[in-house]
């Protein structure tokens, strides 16, 4: 098991300001974090960090064929990014959401997630946890303990 990680603009900054919405984690502890529980779930990963949104449609197209899911924080380009829902329904490979915040609760314009409509499922306002329940998801998808068209 195979799983590409994801991030978007700014995630890079986590730690440094906005405390009480995104923690006090710095993303270096978000990637010794995605290490650790998939060392412990015997998944291989990927983790890729970008600003850019064309860096981010190139890192998804890259995975196609070499791994077997996807979890993705988009950060801002949730909202905007038609080019990075087009990568994910073109590579076809299982995708999950994830927010650190509850984006349900937040702005107006924070509803909408593009990306989401390439996605089997989203986890929104558990932090870093989220990104280990997005895992252990994709490892069920694969494993054939729940089924692709279960929600
Ligand atoms: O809650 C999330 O994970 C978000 O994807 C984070 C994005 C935001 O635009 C999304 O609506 C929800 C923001 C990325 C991190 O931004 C920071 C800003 C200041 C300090 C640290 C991080």
């Amino acid at each position: 098991m195979k799983l590409l990680f994801l991030n978007g603009p700014n995630l890079n900054m986590l730690g440094i300001r906005e405390p009480d919405i995104y923690g006090t984690q710095t993303y270096t502890g978000l990637e010794q974090f995605i290490r650790g529980f998939c060392r412990e779930l015997g998944i291989t990963c990927e983790l890729f960090q970008s600003n850019h949104e064309g860096e981010l449609v190139d890192a998804i197209q890259a995975a196609y064929g070499r791994v077997d899911g996807i979890v993705i924080n988009p950060a801002a380009y949730t909202h905007t990014s038609v080019a990075i829902l087009d990568a994910l329904k073109a590579v076809s490979l299982p995708a999950v959401e994830v927010h650190l915040s509850d984006v349900s609760a937040r702005e107006p314009f924070r509803q909408v997630s593009y990306a989401g409509m390439a996605c089997c499922k989203t986890y929104a306002g558990h932090g870093f946890a989220g990104y280990r329940m997005a895992a252990e998801h994709l490892l069920a998808l694969k494993n054939g303990v729940i089924g692709g068209a279960e929600e």
